[in-house]
């Protein structure tokens, strides 16, 4: 057994995890990540497209914005469309200049690789049996690597292994509660060299399900559709999926829609999910590993990423100013946010999807509240500020060690 130690162990290294490892890196903090799946694997892997200005201050914070920088395209409105109408919901106007950046998760995750690699950082990829000890006194991880056993000695463990990780299944159950709500619908998504449909994305609310047109650049589309939980991806050939997307766009969208092979096809599941508290002893979770957002609000990554802005403040201001204050008021921070964000895409789902148990009344409804919504300004306000993210504080540390 080869027997390591470091400051910080995080396990997971999607964007809560890597992202944590830049921040501390800044700090010069000592990390390592440890993460059961390939590099290749990680870097492959396709999810959210949207960015809160927030979540960009901060990847510009952690000195990964260049790319970004490049070709990461600033929207200033969305578009929903109900009753075969579209209405224009002005993002920006509404939120005095606020904005939000499409710029896939999947490019996030490859500059923090990158800037990873280049300050030659230590990551363990394919790591097997991950397992996290006495998180409440000397916290220690164990795994296997290439038949090598290691364990890693640290002050703290970085849950950021998602919503199937080991971490938050490690808690003992009577020091956590859940909170749960599972939809009976998926989205079946597809990733398409193709132009997008139209310069802003599309939420559409119709009699045939959900359905949104969105984008990773302009010449890359990506497209969802609400689906029955039963629905096997192998169902949805291209042209079955063009075909009821276009049945559930309006004239205009329709005529526009260029289609073309898929490269890459897969249905999601809808999920709410919370966990209380959010640290346990010297242990945090963070990102997905503590909570799920349904994505119709565009939040998952944007939660992940403020999680990471506190957890990166506590740990700074504990090993640089020596002040325990971050790390006691991180679960009750995190959740503030966190359960704003489930409230609203909660209502967003609830307000854009089809649910095969609502009455004629219930439907009537939330027709009436979407068309209130569309038709004051105060409720696009709520809309739109939620939609390009509620502020928080990014902490700027002066005079921090050099990252060593
Ligand atoms: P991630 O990205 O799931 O990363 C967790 C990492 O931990 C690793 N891991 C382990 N490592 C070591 N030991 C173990 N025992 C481990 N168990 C797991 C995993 O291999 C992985 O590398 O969580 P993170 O970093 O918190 O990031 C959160 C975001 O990824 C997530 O919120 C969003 O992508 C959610 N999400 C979407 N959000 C949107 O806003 N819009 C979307 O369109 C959207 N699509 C999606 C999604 C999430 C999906 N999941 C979770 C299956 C589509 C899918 C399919
Ligand atoms: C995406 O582009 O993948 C995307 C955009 C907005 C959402 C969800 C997903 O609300």
């Amino acid at each position: 057994m080869e027997i390591l130690k470091t400051k910080v162990a995080i396990i997971g290294s999607g964007p809560a995890g890597l992202l944590l490892g830049q921040l501390l890196y800044k700090a010069g903090i000592e990390h390592i990540i440890i993460e059961q799946k390939s590099a290749d694997y990680v870097a492959a892997r396709i999810r959210a497209g949207i960015l809160e200005q927030v979540s960009v201050d901060l990847l510009k914070e952690a000195g990964v914005d260049q790319h970004l920088n490049e070709f990461g395209l600033p929207h200033h409105g969305i578009e929903i469309l109900t009753g075969g109408e579209k209405h224009r919901i002005d993002l920006s106007a509404l939120t005095q200049g606020k904005q939000v950046t499409v710029y896939g998760q999947t490019e996030v995750t490859k500059d923090l690789m990158q800037a990873r690699r280049e300050a030659d950082l230590t990551t363990f990829y394919e790591a097997q049996n991950v397992k996290i000890h006495d998180f409440y006194a000397q916290p220690y991880v164990t795994f296997t690597q290439n038949d090598q056993q290691y364990q890693i000695r640290c002050d703290f463990i970085a849950g950021c292994d998602g919503y199937h990780g080991v971490c938050r299944a490690s808690v003992p159950q009577d020091k956590i509660k859940t909170f749960e709500k599972v939809y009976p619908f998926g989205w079946l998504g597809i990733l398409a060299d193709v132009p997008p449909v139209s310069d802003e994305l599309i939420y559409v609310q119709s009699e045939r399900g959900f359905a949104l047109c969105s984008m990773r650049s302009n010449t890359r589309s990506r497209y969802y559709l609400q689906v029955p939980l039963t629905d096997r991806v192998e169902e949805w050939s291209d042209e079955r999926f063009w075909e009821e997307l276009k049945n559930r766009l309006d004239a205009e969208s329709r005529e526009n829609l260029v289609t073309g092979p898929s490269i890459e096809k897969s249905i999601a599941p809808l999920r709410s999910f919370v966990t209380e508290p959010m640290r346990f002893g010297h242990l945090f979770l963070a990102g997905d590993a503590a909570h799920i957002v349904p994505p119709t609000g565009a939040k998952g990554l944007n939660l992940a990423a403020s999680d990471i802005a506190y957890l990166s403040s506590a740990l700074i201001e504990y090993y640089i100013n020596n002040s325990e204050q971050g790390i006691i008021e991180y679960s009750e921070k995190c959740l503030k946010r966190v359960w704003k964000a489930e409230r609203f895409s909660w209502w967003m789902t609830h307000l854009l999807h089809r649910f095969e148990t609502e009455s004629d009344f219930d439907l009537k409804i939330k027709q009436a509240e979407l068309a209130y919504i569309l038709g004051s300004e105060a409720g696009q306000t709520t809309l739109a500020e939620n939609y390009v993210g509620l502020p928080y504080e990014i902490k700027k540390f002066e005079n921090l060690p050099k990252a060593s």
